[in-house]
């Protein structure tokens, strides 16, 4: 059995942005991030797709976005069951947001256990404690499960400069609040891709499908495939995106290629780098930037950063 996995799509994501074209949207490069990921499952090249969470960058998308969402759904699962766990961003019911879900879309709003041929999935929402974790683990697992999907940073998780521990932040689980039976995990909430051993479980992380953060430059993001077999074996599927790049610095600019994001970290230097970033092509984010959000504005999205 072929899975696509794909996480953390951040639907409506917004950035001000000074250098870009008039109409460019940060929301439409989320979308195109996310319809390309889904490009092998609209051919029929999986049999399952599987969506671990933060699917909306907001709580509230605008009726626009969820009809968008919902119809590229749809056509995915006209071709391969989809599941999809809600994210600590997106809406908690997020079945509520789309109102009827269509044939094949299975979206899991509680901790619920699915089969699909001889695979059993037990999928996991977004916790905010540990307790409230394990309780849900526990639940979907059931009598028993080979797959664990959940939205949930777990200890040895790392973003630059900060390694997760139990708790450190609230919500990351150790090896003593996994249920037993699954030995693989699909993974969202880590936007840098990367696998983590947990006890007895690989904890596989996509990570975003676009960058969502200053500073990760050209870092390589996509999608995940696995095969389910006697053998159980995944790999990283990379896709095209925008670099974004922190500068600090006069020389962090150098090299820079046109029409890339430049995120300016320096308040001492801010005017001379702004004039150097745009002089390169560079767009830069934040300050001085012209473009209203399209999407309603939520401040804990704002401040959001790598691990969100
Ligand atoms: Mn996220």
């Amino acid at each position: 059995m072929r899975i696509l996995h794909l996480t953390d799509t951040h639907l409506g994501a917004w950035l001000r942005v000074h250098g870009a074209p008039e109409g460019w949207s940060r929301a439409d490069e989320h979308a195109a991030s996310m319809e390309r990921a889904l490009i092998p499952a609209l051919r029929g090249e999986v049999d399952l797709v599987v969506h671990a969470g933060d699917l909306f960058d907001v709580r509230t998308p605008s009726r626009k976005l969820v009809r968008w969402t919902a119809e590229l759904l749809t056509r995915v699962a006209t071709r391969a069951p989809v599941v999809l766990i809600p994210g600590n961003h997106d809406p908690a019911a997020l079945l509520r947001v789309f109102r009827l879900a269509p044939q094949g879309l299975h979206i899991v709003d509680a901790p619920t256990r699915l089969r699909f041929g001889d695979l059993a999935i037990a999928a996991v929402p977004f916790k905010r404690s540990v307790d409230g974790f394990q309780r849900a683990a526990a639940q979907a697992v059931g009598p028993g499960a080979d797959l664990l999907l959940l939205h949930q940073a777990v200890s040895g998780c790392r973003v630059p400069r900060f390694t997760f521990r139990v708790g450190r932040p609230a919500g990351t689980i150790g090896p003593e609040h996994l249920p037993g039976g699954p030995r693989w995990a699909m993974g969202g909430h880590l936007h840098p891709r990367q696998a983590v051993r947990l006890g007895p479980i690989e904890v596989v992380y996509p990570g975003a499908t676009t960058r969502t953060a200053a500073g990760e430059g050209s870092a390589s993001k996509g999608y995940a495939l696995w095969e389910f077999g006697r053998d159980v074996s995944w790999r990283f599927v990379d896709l095209p995106g925008r670099p974004f790049a922190i500068v600090r610095q006069a020389e962090d600019l150098e090299g820079m290629s046109a029409d890339q994001l430049v995120r300016i970290a320096n308040n001492e230097h801010y005017a001379e780098l702004f004039h150097e970033a745009r002089a390169r092509g560079a767009w830069v984010v934040g300050r001085g930037a012209r473009e209203a959000p399209r999407e309603p504005v939520d401040r804990r999205a704002q401040l959001r950063l790598f691990g969100g």
